[in-house]
């Protein structure tokens, strides 16, 4: 048959939940989740007649297909760091054959360039004008890079046909009721086709990271209401787990521009004169050249962090897995200069500019964000480069320029005497500090993009490794 008959309807979701800190066994209940997940998100089939080995390796296959998308272990075994991400919010649309961007094909495209689109009715979360500019403003992120023009109408039919309803609302495709899926969208066609249905059981914002930010669910929806399909790239709009991101600065990200303009080119009418900003990229472990913005442990596990992002990795096996900050820490800040985690009070500190932000798991310590002045820095010191917690001494040493000073944790205060040039005690590293932690009891100060290896207490130097010491570049 047609492909448009959608007898294979390719629904696309975003998904919210809760991040894994707390390690937890796995239960029954979980498995049947996880198979129900399976089933929803990648296209795990219901197995006719008794082979339940056939069943087993087909869950063991979609399972592992599954993790090696979003970067987990890929141990074909429903483990908790796999669980965790399967609860997180996301899109309701399947995850198959995902890439780096994916569409449904060009039999999956609009044929023409002027779409309608049609609010049939609002969320109570939000005012009506907040809705119709976050539904406006996310079109915009995809009529600013292609030819594609959008016009609001107020009866009749539109190409895209937007609604909030929970649970059961009219297609084979029921909300979830709170949590899980968020919304859903159908790739480009008639009837059905292109539109977009909100689950009214979620919280919906304007802009707040205390719920989901509408703009940022509606531009994902759109993207498949326009034919694209999930990417795996952890900084696409297509991912298909939700992060918030802030609506004022949003930039459509490099792999969605791609992935966009592979079905329907560039945008004709852009003023080469005016200056847009450029879409960003994803950082890359392997990229040899990557100079981190900071390092620091959290409860046992590293954070490398770069730009918008983090890479998590448990010491214990050799793999990261890649994640936008906001994912974790709607509340944090971006691009940060330094961070350190105090393990006595089990607090995350996060450094830019003159700010300091805390936290505890996830939440934002009350009272945060601080300036640098709060920790005893003098006014004169506009941002930290590195900051490292000496797990022995419970002393913080922020390095600023050439120098560094040392912080005292159990008095609160600065340490007399500093700062101190970093050359004095550390000659090997030549160059700026750009970010430092401990790992095993050895302290490693970052330059760049190699790594030195002390012991602090006696200041003796071991060895020069590079980035790929801590952070794995998995692209085998
Ligand atoms: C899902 O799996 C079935 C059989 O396992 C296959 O026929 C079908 O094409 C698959 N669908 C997609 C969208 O990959
Ligand atoms: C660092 O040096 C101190 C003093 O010499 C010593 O006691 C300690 O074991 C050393 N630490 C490491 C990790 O080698
Ligand atoms: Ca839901
Ligand atoms: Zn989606
Ligand atoms: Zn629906």
């Amino acid at each position: 048959g047609n492909m448009r008959s959608f007898s294979v309807v390719v629904l696309l979701m975003l998904v919210g939940a809760v991040y894994c800190m707390p390690v937890a066994d796995v239960t029954v209940d979980d498995e049947h989740f996880a198979e129900s997940y399976l089933k929803k998100f990648f296209n795990l089939t219901e197995q006719k007649g008794p082979s339940v080995r056939g069943r087993i390796s087909q869950e063991t296959e979609k399972l592992s297909e599954m993790q090696r998308f979003f970067g987990l272990q890929v141990t074909g075994m429903l483990d908790s760091e796999t669980l965790a991400v399967m609860k997180k919010p996301r899109c309701g649309v399947p995850d198959v054959n995902m890439a780096r961007f994916s569409t449904f094909g060009s039999n999956f495209k609009w044929q023409k360039n002027s779409l309608t689109y049609r609010i049939l009715n609002y969320t109570p979360d939000m005012s009506r004008a907040e809705v119709d500019d976050s539904i406006d403003k996310a079109l915009q992120v995809w009529a600013k890079v292609t030819p594609l023009k959008f016009t609001k109408i107020y009866s009749g039919t539109a190409d895209i046909m937007i609604s909030f309803g929970g649970g059961e609302h009219g297609d084979f495709y029921p909300f979830d009721g709170i949590g899980g899926t968020l919304a859903h969208a159908f790739p480009p066609g008639p009837q059905i086709g292109g539109d977009a249905h909100f689950d009214e059981d979620e919280y919906f914002t304007f802009r707040s990271s205390r719920g989901n930010v509408l703009f940022v669910v509606a531009a994902h929806e759109f993207g498949h209401s326009l034919g694209l399909g999930h990417s795996d790239d952890p900084g696409a709009l297509m991912y298909p787990l939700y992060s918030y991101r802030n609506p004022d600065t949003f930039v459509l990200p490099r792999d969605d521009v791609n992935g966009i303009q592979s079905l329907y080119g560039q945008n004709p009418d852009k003023d080469p004169s005016v200056a847009e900003p450029q879409p960003p990229t994803t950082p890359d472990a392997c990229d040899s050249n990557l100079v981190l913005d900071a390092v620091a442990n959290l409860r046992g596990e590293m954070l490398f962090f770069k730009d918008s992002f983090l890479w998590r990795r448990n010491p214990e096996d050799f793999r990261s897995e890649q994640t936008l900050i906001t994912t974790i820490w709607p509340e944090g800040p971006t691009r940060i200069d330094a961070a350190y985690e105090n393990e006595q009070s089990d607090r995350l500190f996060m450094f830019k500019g003159q700010k300091v932000w805390a936290f505890s798991g996830y939440d934002l310590v009350p009272g945060y964000p601080k300036t640098l002045e709060s920790f005893g820095l003098p006014t004169k010191v506009k941002k930290v480069d590195a900051a490292l917690y000496d797990a022995k001494s419970h002393k913080t040493l922020f390095f600023v320029g050439n120098n560094y000073y040392s912080y005292d944790e159990a008095r609160e205060a600065m340490d007399r005497g500093f700062p101190i040039r970093v050359q004095k005690h550390f000659p090997q590293v030549t160059k700026k500090v750009t970010a430092a932690f401990q790992h095993s009891g050895f302290t490693y100060l970052y330059s760049g993009t190699s790594v030195y290896e002390y012991n602090l207490s006696s200041r003796w130097f071991f060895r020069v490794l590079n980035n790929n010491y801590f952070l794995p570049c998995n692209n085998f």
